[in-house]
């Protein structure tokens, strides 16, 4: 009775699967996850945005094999998962689903993260401005955005806001976002409060700016970590 109640509860926490899959996949063998502070960073926005190319990109970066980035990617149906091994402890990263289908389960993840990156693609959000165009996806943009800011469990988490797609000619550039789109979200009644935040360009296919995009995040998980204290395992 007592062993179902377990499993049961480790399901329901979104960050269940992958402990559970690392030790399906290695039966007796010794435990290979070392001990150390963890952080968890999602990667939210909407579906083609690029999520899944970024985190290659990060993978590619920072993974101690140094895999060739798959930038071939399908839509995420479910979560691609990862841990960085940093000099100051674990970054575990959270690529989900963004389509609206799959929306709904972001929220499960808000709890334990430590940092959100928030991915829009520069060339489908119109000119960038709510005020004055409310074409492309940038009215769909605003609303996921505000729905996260919003949500109670996101209070106070550090937020990376990135403009995607920055190598291609039909972008909106970085400056206008934060104008047009970022800043009048964060003054906005749905804006959340205070939190850490930062917009920045890049170009996920390219790799472009992917580095700096992970050091921001881990100096702001590390200022924010007496709010959000890392799990240690
Ligand atoms: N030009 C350009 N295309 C990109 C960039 N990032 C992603 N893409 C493309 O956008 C599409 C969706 O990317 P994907 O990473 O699957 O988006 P996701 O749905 O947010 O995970 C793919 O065709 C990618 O090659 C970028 O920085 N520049
Ligand atoms: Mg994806």
């Amino acid at each position: 009775m007592r062993r179902v109640k377990k499993v049961r509860s480790l399901v329901s926490s979104p960050f269940a699967p992958l402990k559970l899959s690392l030790r399906a996949a290695a039966p007796g063998v010794a435990d290979p996850i070392p001990t150390g502070a963890e952080y968890s960073v999602i990667l939210l926005g909407l579906d083609n945005a690029g999520k899944t190319t970024f985190h290659e990109q990060v993978k590619s970066l920072y993974l101690s094999d140094h895999p060739d980035p798959k930038l071939k990617t399908v839509p995420t149906v479910g979560q691609n998962v990862s841990t960085l091994t940093l000099p100051d402890g674990y970054l575990k990263i959270w690529d989900v689903g963004g389509q609206l289908s799959l929306r709904s389960l972001w929220q499960s993840y808000y709890a334990s993260c430590h940092a959100i990156v928030f991915i829009i693609d520069s060339s489908d959000i119109g000119d960038g401005n709510i005020d004055y165009d409310q074409s492309g996806r940038l009215e769909e943009c605003r609303l996921v955005l505000e729905d996260v800011l919003q949500n109670s469990e996101t209070e106070g988490v550090p937020l990376l806001i990135l403009a995607n797609k920055q190598d291609r000619e039909d972008c909106v550039e970085v400056v206008r976002i934060k104008e047009g789109l970022v800043k009048r979200v964060f003054e906005g009644e749905k804006s959340g409060g205070i939190r850490d935040s930062r917009v920045l360009p890049i170009s996920a296919l390219t790799g472009t700016g992917v580095k700096e995009a992970v050091e921001w995040v881990r100096s702001r998980i590390k200022w924010n970590k007496e709010s959000r204290p890392p799990v240690m395992r």
